[in-house]
């Protein structure tokens, strides 16, 4: 498999661009090596600027659960495009959004659209700062929200939970304001606001963690941040960007039966365009500029290109649901993943919610970041090479949840599932 044209592309880049990418996770930096450059992608694939096809599980990160280039999308974006592609001024597009949004997720009852998860989740904790008054925001270690400054935090040293900047250019200002937990943690949940709670603004969470690799809530874990927040006067943030629209139509909230006060969303509903959303209780809602005081704006927040994508993409979702073929085929992917590496002999966990799941290297069931570090990532990086080689694109981090999309068919599981098995024997030695 030749990617000379790839390795060009990539010199080119790093001299453009800082590590050649606009994002560092599409870097390879946890597998080593160099990055493939895509020319295209049809359907479950992807195409290489080298004219390699690859089976694609990542679906760029979560948004194309349609899997790429859907004519319904390619359409509506293309529609769209030939009256302009932004306004600077409200359009009946953006309410179209905002009514599916609202009518498919359970607890939100207003929306505000935004480019971005980050924005998303940077303006849902500004929003809770400012109805609560407080300042204390409280995440998960293994969570991610975006490259939001107070979320850019780890877990401190401090048996306190207190957190410190986890990249230069947070300040220690910022993060004083943040406590990071162990996930799957209630007895720790309730000792942190037994202690802080009442300059707690509100916890922010992903309902089915996809950022540490696929971790799942424990039953008790959710009721703790059902309750215990609210018992102190806090907030309950559920960061839905990469589950919303994706374990369910009406995100984990929905397939959990949880309400969360505020959620936030991107990835699915911007169909592979820039949006993000946050939203939830009206009466917070409300407090957003210019109906309240609480500022967030955006130049292209909402534009016509954006939410044709995102409108197409959600109307698919609900008039022609894929979630019971999807479940079908990756509980078919799943068992095939489980078989080969148990045949291989390789110490595994696989977690798994509907359409996203993670194969772990590692012994232990993973419920929190603590097993999830420990998990053999050198053993993951020659599965992630061994499966491009043989034509298959899988998350260049064990850290990162895989997908599958409603373009794939049982004909590229069992593809899979044979790949797998090759390369997992060849790990194993
Ligand atoms: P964006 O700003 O990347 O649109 O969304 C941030 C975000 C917020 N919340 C959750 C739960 C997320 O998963 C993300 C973004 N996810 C990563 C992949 N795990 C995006 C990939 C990337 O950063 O390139």
């Amino acid at each position: 498999m030749s990617r000379d044209r790839s390795q060009t592309a990539f010199q080119q880049a790093r001299r453009l661009m800082p590590g050649g990418v606009n994002s560092p996770a599409r870097a390879f930096g946890a597998v080593g090596g160099e990055p493939v450059f895509i020319d295209r992608g049809e359907g479950a694939y992807l195409i290489d600027v080298d004219g390699n096809r690859y089976l694609d599980y990542i679906g760029s990160w979560g948004p194309l659960i349609l899997g790429h280039a859907p004519s319904v999308v390619i359409d509506a974006v293309a529609q769209a495009a030939t009256r302009g592609t932004s306004f600077g001024a409200p359009t009946e597009a953006e309410s179209e959004l905002a009514e599916l949004i609202i009518d498919a997720v359970p607890s939100v009852e207003m929306v505000r659209l935004v480019n971005s998860g980050t924005e998303a989740t940077m303006s849902a904790v500004r929003l809770a700062r400012a109805a609560t008054g407080r300042a204390g925001i409280v995440k998960f270690a293994g969570n991610y929200h975006g490259h939001v400054d107070s979320l850019l935090v780890a877990a401190g040293s401090s048996a306190a939970t207190l957190s410190v900047p986890n990249s230069p250019g947070v300040t220690g200002g910022t993060a004083a304001d943040t406590f990071v937990l162990e996930y799957n943690d209630p007895a720790g949940l309730e000792a942190l606001f037994a202690e802080h709670g009442e300059r707690i603004a509100a916890v922010i969470f992903e309902p089915v963690v996809g950022n540490m690799g696929c971790v799942v809530p424990t039953a008790e874990f959710l009721a703790a941040l059902e309750s215990v927040p609210r018992a102190h006067g806090a907030l309950l943030i559920c960061d839905e960007v990469m589950t919303g629209f994706r374990v369910a139509y009406g995100g984990a909230q929905q397939r959990l039966g949880i309400r969360p006060d505020l959620t936030t969303l991107g990835k699915i509903v911007g169909g592979g365009l820039p949006v993000g959303a946050y939203g939830g209780r009206a009466d917070l809602m409300q407090q957003v500029l210019p109906a309240g005081e609480v500022f967030q704006a955006g130049t292209l927040s909402g534009n016509p290109l954006a939410t044709a994508a995102g409108v197409a993409t959600l109307r698919a979702l609900r008039d022609d649901p894929p979630y019971d073929r999807l479940e079908a085929l990756s509980v078919r992917l799943a068992a095939g993943l489980e078989q080969a590496a148990t045949t291989a002999g390789l110490p595994h966990t696989l977690a798994r919610v509907g359409s996203m799941m993670t194969l772990f290297f590692n012994p232990e069931p993973v419920t929190s970041w603590a097993q999830a570090s420990r998990c053999d990532t050198d053993q993951y990086g020659r599965y992630f090479w061994g499966m491009l080689d043989s034509g298959v694109y899988l998350p260049c981090s064990q850290y990162e949840a895989f997908f599958v999309s409603a373009a794939h068919d049982q004909g590229d599981i069992d593809r899979t599932v044979e790949a797998v098995s090759v390369v997992l024997a060849e790990v194993a030695k």
